[in-house]
């Protein structure tokens, strides 16, 4: 690989192209017409318009991808996170014109991309699952289902994750409308209705572990994410480690995570999610066959580059170490910075950032592709910052992130920064005693 193309923009474009740099490799920026003046474009070693501001004429378009590849003689494309990072299509048609997509097969994505023939798979691996259905749930079997499994139930998309396409089913009355709603909704969303069915687990956190495998079947665990604290399936701060997770859980979620990778023959890093209760159960839900949003709080922890592993493992190179080389170093913790207004319900931002100053100094890292003067575009998700902290422990990583969130300014546009502030001093936050309803139940908010 020489010369490699990213089909993403903002912070993760950036994030890439910072990479290629320090590695050696050629960057070559895909970008729409809303991202002409972006600080990607201007750092990348070239950049080429794919088309307008609307991801579907752009990020999403496969064709204009393609010929950009080809246009600019690149080898390769690496998809970030979100638009095309986790389509099967895509990687199949980059397969088929000769091009190395960075990511898994499409074979290995197609099986955990459907959530409920992931699910399968962790049962055949022998890992814990929610007790449910068996592949997709069709109407017939619902009712029997439900008796068999008792309520709460919760209803998900087979093509759904992250949250979208599910729906909470408390009793039989609800049982068939919410069917045929969350089918719909399916379609709608994911162009294929079908749904499965797991017992609702109340008050879990929300952990998932990341994991590298390479083609010669070397798998290694970088431990866990702590993702509970989030608001309507958005994460908003991730920590590594997590404080619910001990030594002998760590080993058996890391373990059931490479099973899982093992048996769908991944190659590339990725990451499986699981639920956890307040008894340390837990339970597989899904796999994403991505490079995550919250991927540089494994990196400070672990003092692995994940993108530069990525290259490894897709130059066919194995992974040059080994899992006793992993150790947990101190704490990290990420704050997601969102062009968004907290005191309007998280209503979109966007528009002019008048002046910016990032935070710095010891342990912290910003990943952020903002300047003073650019303009916010209302096309895309609304992530313009990733602030992490890192330090010895939890307590001084706190504080160290409290501290750059002084430091650090956005003028012109509303940001989540002071909602960040507000959870870091939350007592429930503060002694790690939270869930995934903690921004409804300890902050008040919807
Ligand atoms: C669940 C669950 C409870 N029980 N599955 C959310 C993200 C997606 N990856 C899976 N998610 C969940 N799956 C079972 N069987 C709870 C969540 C969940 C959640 C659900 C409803 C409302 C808010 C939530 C926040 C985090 C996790």
């Amino acid at each position: 690989m020489k010369r490699i193309l990213i089909s993403n923009r903002g912070e993760i474009a950036l994030r890439l192209i910072r990479a290629f740099r320090e590695f050696g490799y050629f960057s070559v920026l895909a970008y729409s017409e809303a991202d002409r003046s972006s600080l990607p474009v201007k750092l990348s070693d070239a950049a080429i318009c794919i088309g307008p501001p609307s991801a579907k004429g752009s990020y999403l378009n496969i064709p204009a991808i393609i010929s950009a590849i080809e246009i600019t003689g690149c080898d390769a494309v690496h998809p970030g996170y979100g638009f095309l990072a986790e389509s099967p299509q895509f990687a199949r048609v980059c397969k088929d014109a000769g091009i190395i997509f960075i990511g898994p097969s499409p074979e290995a994505m197609e099986k955990v991309g459907d959530k409920s023939v992931a699910r399968s798979v962790a049962m055949s691996a022998g890992v814990p699952v929610v007790p449910g259905s068996t592949g997709f749930v069709s109407k017939e079997d619902l009712l029997r289902l439900a008796k068999e499994i008792g309520f709460p139930l919760i209803l998900k998309a087979s093509a759904g994750g992250g949250g979208k396409g599910m729906r909470i089913v408390q009793s039989f009355k609800e049982l068939d409308d919410s069917f045929d709603t969350a089918s719909n909704e399916a379609l709608t969303a994911f162009g294929n209705s079908n749904l499965y069915l797991e017992k609702y687990v109340s008050e879990p956190r929300h952990i998932e572990i990341q994991f590298a495998r390479d083609k010669f079947g070397n798998c290694i665990s970088l431990f866990e994410r702590e993702c509970s604290i989030q608001r309507k399936h958005q994460k908003l701060i991730e920590e590594s480690p997590s404080c619910a997770i001990s030594p002998k859980l760590r080993k058996v979620l890391s373990d059931s995570a490479l099973a899982i990778a093992n048996q769908v023959g991944y190659v590339g890093v990725g990451t499986a999610e699981f639920l956890v209760t307040p008894e340390e159960m837990f339970y597989f839900i899904e796999i994403n066959a991505r490079i995550q949003v919250e991927h540089p709080v494994t990196e400070m922890v672990t003092g692995v580059d994940l993108v530069e592993l990525q290259l490894i493992i897709a130059e066919d190179r194995p992974i040059p170490f080994s899992q006793e080389d992993v150790k947990i170093t101190g704490h990290a913790i990420e704050c997601r910075i969102n062009a968004e207004d907290p005191r309007n319900n998280f209503c979109p931002s966007p528009g002019r950032v008048d002046q910016y100053i990032p935070p710095g100094g010891p342990g912290i890292r910003c990943d952020s592709h903002l300047y003073s003067g650019f303009k916010v575009v209302p096309y895309y998700d609304s992530l313009i910052a990733k602030v992490i902290s890192y330090a010895p422990t939890r307590e001084r990583a706190i504080n160290r992130m409290e501290r750059a969130l002084y430091e650090m300014t956005i003028e012109g546009i509303s940001t989540t920064i002071d909602f960040h502030r507000e959870v870091l001093k939350n007592a429930f936050f503060r002694k790690g005693d939270y869930y995934t309803n903690f921004v409804q139940r300890r902050m008040g908010i919807k």
